[in-house]
């Protein structure tokens, strides 16, 4: 059984203020140097139980079509599953951020700056989270504010085995930070305790963070595991907190802001077509052409996120 590494062990590599100046450079050399292949799309709102969803339909994914193929050619001819992030392109990479963990940009990102956290060394992304990953993700948010997340497995959005979790510094753009789903559960923020909100009729738990995540994201990362374990205890999904290694007991999603975390566990990857990852649990889908854009309209985007969660607990 791994033992989890005592906070004191772990190493901050990061210069405290530097982060974002960092992805900035990157993705101008990146975009530069033809390794960033943005995704276009359009979007609109969509809205069910007063929470406007953005829904961003994409213009064009051949760019990220032809390097899934290139990279199935790949693993077939050498017989070895292709992993993006080991080794990873340096042209993506943004820093170190602890003696375990790098940043590096999103190849194919929708978003601007959106940014992967990415074990050093292999690790699968059904293990559940441990201090590590926690301490990794308090370094980024307190240098970016934003929505970090993690889709734990692929019927929770993961297309990667290599243990990753994300942040996108703003789902809009950078005039309005909200994040569309905050608006169905905002009063339960209020109180210090795990809650559900009524207009999410899916099994979930959330829960207010109020941590200095500048002064110390050390301890930012000892709170948010244990508000993990907690939200994971919540919505059934029991862990052993002492075993770092073990496999996560059902896929789920994980939303965590400078000011709450959301959990949610999952029952398929998608719905009629439609894939949903954690982003689409801030209430941000990303549809692939109208005809997905039409039938999300027509079965409300609410009403998606219930068939590919888990009917509400109690
Ligand atoms: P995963 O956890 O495995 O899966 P994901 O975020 O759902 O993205 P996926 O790869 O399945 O792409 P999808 O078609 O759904 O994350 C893996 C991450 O690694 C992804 O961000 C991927 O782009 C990135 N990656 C893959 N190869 C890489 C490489 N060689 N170097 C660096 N990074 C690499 O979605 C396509 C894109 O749209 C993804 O960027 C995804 O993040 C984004 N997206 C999906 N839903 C969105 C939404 N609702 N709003 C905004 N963006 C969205």
């Amino acid at each position: 059984m791994a033992e989890e590494k005592l906070l004191t062990d772990i190493q901050l590599l990061l210069q405290p203020g530097t982060l974002p100046q960092k992805v900035i450079e990157q993705t101008q050399h990146a975009r530069e140097c033809g390794k960033l292949l943005s995704i276009q799309t359009e979007h609109e709102f969509v809205e069910q139980n007063d929470v406007s969803f953005l829904v961003r339909i994409v213009s064009s994914l051949n760019h990220k079509d032809k390097a899934k193929r290139q990279q199935e050619q790949a693993s077939a001819s050498s017989g070895k599953e292709f992993n993006p992030f080991l080794p990873y392109d340096e042209d993506l990479f943004v820093a170190n951020i602890s003696d375990t963990h790098v940043c590096l940009l999103n190849k194919f990102n929708v978003v601007e700056h959106h940014i992967l956290i990415v074990t050093k060394e292999f690790e699968e992304q059904d293990n559940i989270l441990n201090m590590q990953d926690f301490a990794a993700l308090a370094v980024c948010l307190a240098e970016i504010d934003g929505l970090g997340f993690y889709n734990g497995g692929q019927v929770a959005g993961a297309s990667q085995r290599h243990k990753h979790l994300q942040l996108v510094p703003c789902l809009l753009s950078p005039e309005d930070c909200q994040i569309p789903i905050e608006a169905a559960f905002s009063s339960t923020l209020t109180q210090p305790t795990i809650a559900t909100a009524p207009a999410l009729p899916f099994a979930h738990a959330i829960a207010p963070l109020d941590l200095d995540w500048q002064k110390s994201p050390l301890e930012a990362a000892a709170a948010t595991l244990r508000c993990y374990h907690a939200l994971m205890q919540a919505v059934g999904l029991q862990v052993d907190s002492n075993n770092s290694s073990v496999k996560q007991p059902k896929p789920y999603n994980l939303l965590i802001t400078r000011r709450w975390m959301l959990l949610v566990p999952r029952s398929q990857e998608g719905y009629e077509s439609i894939q949903v990852n954690s982003l689409g649990f801030a209430g941000a889908l990303l549809v692939r052409n109208p005809e997905q854009m039409q039938r999300l309209k027509e079965l409300g985007p609410i009403n998606l996120l219930r068939q590919v969660g888990m009917p509400p607990q109690g």
